[in-house]
């Protein structure tokens, strides 16, 4: 595996607002991840989310409900083993980040930082949106880099993204009042009728800008999806003062 982006996939984010780094993880890394997961999910080891929480389609309706206590994410995974620290700060995402976003790169703890384990039976759709709906920073440039710890196909709920939406101006009415993309509507379709499939095997890692438009659907297959999940920015990028995405300290990446 190349120690960087070529200046092909470099375009590539530059063009879709996003790029696929096969084989970025060794085996015995997402092992050793996937061992932690299931560890923190038999004991359900907090911090964590379930899906009743987030009332998403199709999430149990509360937690008392069949289903109820099934987990959505695993929290402050930084926090949780050195794993996921050694991971988010390593070599192949460390030089990775750098490229996308410049010399000085933070991690967010406030944001992501979280084991994402779409379960058989119970789990949620999410709808189109951008991430940024759930932070506050001075410019909406950040990256998402998401590890699989295993397959991740359309049916066991693996991301679907529009290519280049990241770099589209949307009207506020395009999205609904929770920050959803509204697929109702015609100039939405459109874009919507653009997307393609993230398909990723264990070890494969999805960097995607905080603006481009995703989406995923429930798990229909038997077997649990987990991925790993960190969120980056420019330090110059500050956090807006107040505001959920300064509440944590943030991580410098060497
Ligand atoms: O796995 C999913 O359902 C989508 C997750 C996602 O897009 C998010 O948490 O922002």
């Amino acid at each position: 595996m190349p120690r960087m982006f070529s200046a092909r996939e470099m375009e590539g984010f530059q063009k879709d607002g996003y790029v696929i780094a096969r084989n970025l993880a060794a085996p015995a890394v997402v092992q050793t991840m996937r061992e932690v997961t299931e560890a923190a999910l038999a004991a359900e080891t907090a911090p964590l989310e379930y899906e009743a929480d987030l009332h998403y389609p199709g999430a149990p309706p509360s937690r008392a409900a069949p289903g109820g206590h099934t987990v959505r994410r695993l929290l402050q995974a930084y926090a949780r083993h050195a794993v996921f620290r050694d991971w988010a700060l390593g070599a192949p995402v460390a030089a990775r980040v750098h490229q996308l976003l410049g010399a000085q790169v933070m991690l967010s703890q406030a944001h992501h930082n979280c084991i994402m384990t779409k379960q058989p039976r119970f789990s949620s759709i999410t709808h189109w949106h951008q991430d940024i709906r759930y932070w506050a920073f001075e410019r909406a440039e950040l990256v998402s880099v998401w590890l699989a710890l295993g397959p991740e196909r359309v049916d066991n709920g693996g991301l679907l993204l529009l290519p280049g939406s990241q770099a589209l101006d949307f009207a506020p009415a395009q999205f609904d009042e929770a920050v959803f993309f509204r697929p109702g509507l015609a100039q939405n379709q459109k874009l919507i009728a653009t997307q393609i499939a993230a398909e990723l095997n264990a070890g494969d890692v999805l960097f995607f800008h905080c603006r481009t438009l995703h989406a995923a659907g429930r798990n229909e297959t038997a077997v649990p999806k987990f991925s790993v999940v960190f969120t980056y920015h420019a330090a110059d990028n500050h956090p807006l003062p107040g505001t959920r995405s300064a509440d944590t300290p943030e991580i410098a990446v060497a």
